[in-house]
């Protein structure tokens, strides 16, 4: 059962793009059934929860499998320091599942709202779930499975077992899924292991990595170029310096089956007499005003640049044509950043921050606790609120819904009968969403469907259709390879299937230990990369000892990556979850549901990563009779079959060195493992055997 409630006259996020045949709408109601709204200070809805319910969802984030305990902010953040406290990361993703093992009933909220939404589960009062939006224009989705209904059912399942079948959880994240469309799904190779790390960016740098890595016998799909390889970090340009002839590099490399994948950036340098495209877009009128008209200019990598208005359909068709420059020289992937949009600092953010800086040092006296004014002053500069409220979207009207701005004396924007100016701020959520959703709609247009490489930083309910993602700034720390684990389950609700987070680290410097242990989860999700912040520890794996113990673990995948691209197609087009949290298997299983650091993968498959520094095994909770498969260099990794062993429900520690991959598989339930390649091109299907559970 789906009910959508319309509060005011909301923004058209196009997030849901299938409402159920028999779902209901309900237009400005007082009362709803499953809480208590509030339009005091915008909008509030507060839902009761007793001592035992779960709280699933909100995508990417930061906090357990289960939310409760915590508070979190919808609003997309360019966040490089992910630490404990922090209540929002990149993506915006407005959907929570409430489950009370009491009742057994399990119900769902799927927050439609382009804007800030706050959510604080369980934190203030510990048995309160409260969602505040700050204007009351909003749809609203409550979503309620129905344990008897078929409403999931596909001819597909037959090989489910029937625990998964009727789980009302499951069943709850497919309705859901129905709603918000098919997932995108990438080609083959972007299955495959990718290097990547910020400052790569010649042609010296590429054959370098493919040298190294031919040379260790690691297999290898792709590498990528971090801003490194543009002109002065002006997207659409490659820096002639760097690359004699980009093109033929490409292509030298795409023969041996390495793709190169560029990284495209929001903004655009404002230079209209230097850069050809923000000279184009600027004659166009396609980047974002401020309402006098002038453009809204921010600094990030080229400068103080402009920004495309993704919102406006026709900018972001321009702007994604500008790919061609790339896809014509035999690019077929890229990763799109700084789409938050993430803003160094503002021109008025700038004279802000001098006068108040002057007036301090003015006053200073010998009052030197005035210094702390100007430091709070000056990390207020980045991402400032202010900033994001300075400029607006042309946005078709019949989409901006009550959002439209009324402009009062001294605007020269103006709203038509077919577009309206929108505030930045209000649809904040959306920008990197319509980047993506520009930037695929052309690259499936030019190079076909499922045939390109396409993931985003930033991103919202609705983006899965369109791209991968990437965690974004992770660190090099034990406690993000833990987070990572947790944000797996809670992104493949939302459709995001390919995902996946910097391997090793981004910031900081990973040891050699902690990147193996990272691959422990890596060699399982369908995004693959090895990616790290410039000036930190160089993380490629042939500069650590003993590179062979890497090159086993990426063997491996390799040998998996059939199997892993069949389920996540099965995930991409039925709404299934590669990833899923045990009590998504195991809903009546007290222990199960509690469960934060194992994960049940594709239909048949348990994982219980190592997180902790200096272990040798962990405690691994057996939910139902498993056989579990210790994969070792001599057994299962490079060759053979891994070591069998059956386990009975209960717990056990599990001796699990770095070097090794271990995992678990359902009673009667088998995968093909093939042998290793040097990359997907070179995978033969047909050496595929059958390890059986
Ligand atoms: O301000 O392009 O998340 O992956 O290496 C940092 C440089 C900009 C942030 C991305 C990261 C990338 C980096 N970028």
């Amino acid at each position: 059962m789906v009910l959508k409630y319309v509060f005011g006259s909301p923004f058209q996020t196009e997030s849901v793009v299938c409402f159920p045949e028999d779902g209901k709408v309900f237009e400005n109601e007082k009362k709803v059934p499953f809480g208590k709204i509030s339009f005091e200070d915008g909008f509030s809805i507060s839902v009761p929860l007793d001592e035992k319910t779960l709280v699933f969802g909100l995508g990417e984030a930061m906090g357990g499998i289960n939310k409760r305990g915590k508070i979190y902010r919808s609003w997309c953040t360019d966040e490089p320091n992910q630490v404990e406290d922090k209540e929002s990361l990149y993506g915006a993703h407005n959907f929570l599942m409430i489950y009370s093992p009491k009742t057994k009933e399990c119900s769902a909220l799927f927050i439609d709202y382009p804007s800030l939404v706050t959510y604080d589960v369980g934190f203030t009062f510990k048995d309160e779930l409260k969602i505040s939006l700050k204007k009351a224009d909003l749809n609203l989705y409550f979503i309620k499975a129905d344990r008897n209904a078929e409403e999931t059912s596909s001819s597909e399942e037959t090989s489910d077992s029937e625990n998964i079948q009727e789980n009302i959880l499951y069943k709850t994240v497919r309705i859901f899924r129905k709603m918000i469309g098919k997932s995108y799904l990438p080609p083959l190779w972007a299955f495959g292991f990718m290097q990547s790390r910020w400052g790569y960016g010649s042609e010296k740098d590429l054959s370098e990595v493919y040298e190294n890595f031919r040379k260790h016998k690691i297999p290898l799909d792709a590498i990528f170029l971090d801003i490194d390889y543009m002109k002065d970090f002006r997207d659409f340009t490659v820096d002639e310096k760097k690359f004699k002839d980009f093109g033929k590099t490409v292509r030298n490399l795409k023969e041996k089956n390495v793709h190169i994948v560029p990284i495209i950036d929001a903004g655009i340098p404002s230079e209209p007499e230097k850069d050809e495209t923000c000279k184009a877009g600027t004659e166009k009128g396609f980047f974002c005003r401020m309402k006098d008209s002038s453009l809204f200019k921010a600094g990030v990598w080229p400068g103080l640049s402009v920004f495309p208005d993704f919102l406006n359909p026709e900018a972001g068709k321009w702007f994604a044509s500008n790919f061609e420059k790339l896809t014509s020289k035999g690019i077929d992937g890229f990763w799109i950043d700084m789409n938050e949009p993430a803003l160094f600092y503002s021109e008025q953010g700038v004279f802000h921050l001098i006068s108040e800086s002057e007036k301090t040092f003015k006053e200073i006296d010998r009052n030197f606790f005035s210094l702390w004014h100007i430091k709070d002053e000056v990390l207020k500069v980045q991402n400032k609120t202010e900033d994001y409220e300075s400029f607006y979207h042309k946005v078709p009207s019949p989409e901006a819904g009550g959002f439209s701005e009324n402009f009062s004396s001294g605007a020269s924007l103006e709203n038509s009968r077919d577009f309206s100016y929108v505030r930045h701020d209000l649809v904040h959520n959306l920008y990197g969403f319509k980047m993506t959703k520009c930037v695929s709609e052309f690259l499936s247009g030019s190079l076909g469907k499922n045939s390109f490489l396409l993931f985003s930083r930033a991103s919202f309910t609705g983006s899965h259709r369109f791209a991968g993602i990437w965690t974004g700034d992770n660190c090099s720390w034990w406690s993000h390879l833990e987070l990572f684990i947790k944000q797996l389950p809670s992104l493949n609700m939302l459709g995001f299937i390919y995902s996946g987070c910097d391997l090793g680290g981004f910031g900081g410097n990973v040891s050699r230990e902690l990147l193996l242990r990272f691959l422990g989860i890596g060699v399982f999700t369908p995004l693959m990369r090895n990616h790290s912040a410039l000036g930190t520890r160089e993380q490629e794996f042939y500069k650590f000892e003993n590179p062979e113990d890497f090159a086993n673990l990426v063997s491996f995948r390799y040998r998996i990556i059939p199997y892993l691209y069949a389920e996540a197609e099965k995930c991409a087009e039925e709404g299934k979850m590669l990833f899923r949290p045990l009590s998504f298997d195991y809903e009546n299983d007290e222990i199960a549901l509690r469960i934060e650091d194992q994960l049940m993968l594709c239909d048949d498959l348990m994982i219980a990563p190592v997180y902790k520094p200096n272990a040798s095994g962990r405690f691994v909770y057996i939910p139902e009779e498993m056989t579990m498969f210790r994969c070792t260099k001599e057994k299962g990794l490079k060759t053979g079959e891994g070591e069998k062993t059956s386990l009975s429900r209960g717990s056990y520690y599990i001796p699990y060195e770095k070097d090794e991959i271990v995992f678990f598989m359902k009673k009667g339930r088998r995968i093909p493992v093939c042998d290793a390649a040097e990359n997907t091109a070179l995978l033969d299907k047909t050496t595929a055997k059958f390890w059986e559970g």
